[in-house]
């Protein structure tokens, strides 16, 4: 059956997109959907024409896996303006989410109608794009290119009530009045003519406005370039007329969608969506309540897992073994939904009701009806293993006990009760209400209904659920791993702090690896490192980190680590100790120290990321290598546009990259650089990681 389909009604046709699930602009759509503009326009028994979908959502954007290909007629920017051409007033009718091309579709209509619950948007910016249908010409002219500069660089969609004020729709209804209320509309309009945004002129700006948001926005949308390019066209509306514009639009959109940054960026849209699927797990796989959650452990990631989870309307019974520290525990609470009502996340009446949900034991008898519990205590085995012994003891049957535990083995865990199928890892990431990933490590036991539940749970709390297997570490902590350790060899070798960091920012790095390590605690390192019996014994293993551990200097919270901290303050500063700390380490290890360029620095960082990534997917431990992107571009700080370790390797190319492995495996020798099998094996047969899937989806 045809994706698009026509129906007539008292006149009017009504034009349908069905193509599940979010009614992208495929191929067959915009050809359908041009085919039945031109037959209800050669209709002269049709005086109006409404365009609406079937199923969840109007329109949500061109159809983003066609964009690998090469385009096919007919291309949206003309169906849409065979669309607007239209003699016939065209209504577009929008519930669910209206987004990008969807949304340039409605553009070329002559008047919206828009469900109460619907959502608008351009988040073309998101995926390394820009609206590339002439929505950078059509919105400034129907809201004003300030409005407009705002919706596009955002990417963020308007409710439905905004898009009214701002002008961007002529009328809203009630949800299941929309298809009649467009019908409607439709008949009111026969005999005015079509209203053609095309036609309109953007109203008069404050002559600096695109000199100013190019300032305002430069810092976060560093090295991006998609958003200098959507202030030019949206510039360009002001300035040029419409088809001039709209071929300035296409140039640049057919630029950013060629680009390695947009490639990366629809990368890690896919790979996001795939996380979810997970073998063994269906929709038929049963889900347990997750509503009363226990948390065990008062501390920063406690409070903030406790908090997470209220906010997600659970009930929170917050355990500690001693009033002091619960107290201290509920005031981080407290004051978490404080700072989000202050930056209006979040109203005064959820932040009552969220607090309503909060109650707090020292008593273990107390959680025995939890549905979940999540313990984040101190990271030692002995410790966690005693508290599971005496979870085992109270909790229901069927609770699921969950262990936030970052590196240490899910399985010895859950051997201190006598349920291993139903104790996980939930390795939440600091801080916890931030971070969107959530690590959900699968022991050797855990029931799939416990991993479906823990998938559940992460949407519930609005994160990235990636399941993984355990080994020491899981995914994103064993790979940092390598990435610190090259990042240790460089301080010894030459490299200051500061450079590393800088070439790993400038690189598209969130944070360099010693901001970070200030940051999370230098000690909390350590103190995993002790604990390991299994490490490299060289004595330039983390030499730096321990050096600094050992002389107190911790990072933020003690004022100095890798960099130093005025008072109050997290801006991290150059060190002259640090350096002669490290110059005297070096010269007693006996390594001569050389300038080191940045081209070297990101190599052996990245490159280091990337063979422990491919071991990871030899061992099973990821099923798939854009899982293992998903953890790093969510859970490290790592590019975005880049796509993830994995895929940054694909864009290399595998041979490169086995190559210059090799070449560091005889500068640096083979403890530390021995090329994985996987890479190899890829390399060879000019394959992608991608290529390499193990996860039966
Ligand atoms: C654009 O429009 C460019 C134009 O300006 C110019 C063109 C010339 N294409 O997210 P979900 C799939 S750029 C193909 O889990 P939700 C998705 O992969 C586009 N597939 O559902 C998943 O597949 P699977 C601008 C798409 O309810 C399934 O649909 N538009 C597309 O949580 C369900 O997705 C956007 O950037 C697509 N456009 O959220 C909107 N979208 O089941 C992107 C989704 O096999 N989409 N899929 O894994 C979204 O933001 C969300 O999907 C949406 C629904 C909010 C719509």
């Amino acid at each position: 059956m045809s994706q698009v389909s026509i129906e007539r009604r008292d006149g009017v046709a009504i034009i349908t997109i069905d193509n599940p699930p979010v009614n992208a602009l495929s191929q067959a759509v915009r050809e359908g959907l041009k085919r039945c503009i031109d037959e209800a326009t050669d209709d002269d028994a049709i005086a109006a024409i409404v365009i609406i979908c079937t199923g969840r959502t109007f329109i949500a954007g061109a159809d983003i896996r066609e964009f690998g290909r090469p385009p096919e007629p007919p291309h949206l920017p003309d169906v849409v303006a065979r669309i607007e051409a239209a003699d016939k007033p065209v209504v577009a009718a929008m519930h669910g989410t209206a987004l990008g091309g969807g949304l340039e579709v409605a553009l070329g209509c002559h008047y919206r109608i828009a469900a109460r619950s619907a959502k608008l948007g351009l988040p073309e910016v998101s995926l390394g794009l820009l609206p590339g249908a002439s929505g950078t010409q059509r919105l400034p002219r129907l809201i004003g290119a300030e409005r407009a500069l705002d919706m596009i660089l955002s990417g963020k969609p308007v409710k439905a009530q905004v898009a009214l004020d701002y002008g961007l729709v002529d009328q809203i209804c009630d949800d299941d009045k929309l298809r009649d209320t467009a019908i409607e509309f439709a008949v009111s309009q026969v005999g005015n003519g079509p209203r053609r945004i095309s036609e309109m002129t953007v109203a008069d700006v404050e002559p600096d406005l695109f000199e100013k948001t190019r300032t305002a926005i430069a810092r976060k949308t560093r090295g991006l370039m998609s958003p200098e390019r959507i202030i030019r066209c949206v510039e360009l509306s002001t300035q040029v007329g419409f088809d001039e514009g709209c071929k300035a639009e296409r140039e640049l959109f057919l630029e950013c969608k060629n680009s390695a940054q947009s490639d990366g960026l629809r990368h890690a849209f896919f790979a996001e969506r795939a996380v979810s699927k997970v073998s063994g797990i269906g929709k038929d796989t049963s889900v347990r309540a997750t509503d009363k959650v226990a948390v065990l452990g008062a501390g920063t990631m406690g409070a903030g897992i406790a908090y997470n989870c209220l906010t997600a309307g659970c009930t929170v019974h917050l355990l500690y073994n001693d009033e002091a520290g619960l107290k201290r525990g509920a005031t981080t609470i407290r004051k978490l939904f404080e700072g989000g009502v202050t930056r209006g996340k979040i109203s005064e009446e959820d932040m009552a009701d969220g607090v309503g949900r909060l109650s707090t034991t020292t008593d273990y008898g107390d959680i025995g009806d939890a549905d979940l519990v999540i313990e984040a205590v101190f990271e030692n085995l002995a410790i966690k293993k005693e508290v599971f012994e005496k979870l085992d003891a109270v909790c229901k049957a069927g609770a699921i006990l969950a262990t936030n535990t970052s590196t240490l083995d899910v399985d010895a865990i859950a051997g201190a009760t006598k349920r291993p199928q139903d104790v996980i890892g939930l390795h939440f990431f600091s801080p916890a209400h931030i971070m969107r990933l959530l690590e959900i490590v699968r022991g050797a036991e855990t029931s799939n209904e416990v991993i479906a539940t823990s998938l559940a749970l992460a949407k519930r709390l609005r994160k990235i659920g990636v399941v993984v297997g355990n080994c020491f570490g899981f995914v994103g902590n064993r790979m940092l791993y390598n990435y610190g350790r090259e990042n240790q060899f460089l301080l010894l070798e030459g490299a200051a702090p500061e450079q590393i960091d800088q070439a790993l920012t400038d690189w598209g790095m969130a944070m360099g690896p010693n901001a970070v390590g200030d940051l999370a605690g230098l000690d909390v390192g350590y103190k995993v490192r002790q604990e390991r019996t299994d490490l490299p014994n060289d004595p330039r293993f983390y030499r730096i980190a321990d050096l600094h551990v050992e002389q107190g200097r911790f990072g933020q919270k003690t004022g100095k680590g890798m960099y130093l901290y005025a008072e109050g303050s997290r801006v991290p500063t150059p060190d002259p100790e640090v350096q002669s700390l490290i110059d005297n380490e070096s010269a007693k290890l006996g390594i001569a120290r050389r300038d080191i360029e940045p081209q070297e620095i990101i190599e052996r960082c990245i490159y280091g990321l990337i063979t422990e990534g491919a071991r990871i997917l030899e061992d099973g431990i990821a099923t798939r290598s854009s899982d293992i992107d998903v953890v790093w571009t969510n859970g490290y700080g790592f590019p975005r546009h880049r796509g993830g370790p994995m895929h940054f390797a694909n864009t290399v190319g595998l041979a490169a990259v086995y190559e210059k492995v090799c070449e560091f495996r005889d500068r640096f020798g083979t403890e530390f650089w021995e090329a994985p099998g996987l890479l190899k094996d890829l390399a060879d047969k000019n394959q992608r990681f991608s290529d390499f899937d193990k996860s039966n989806k």
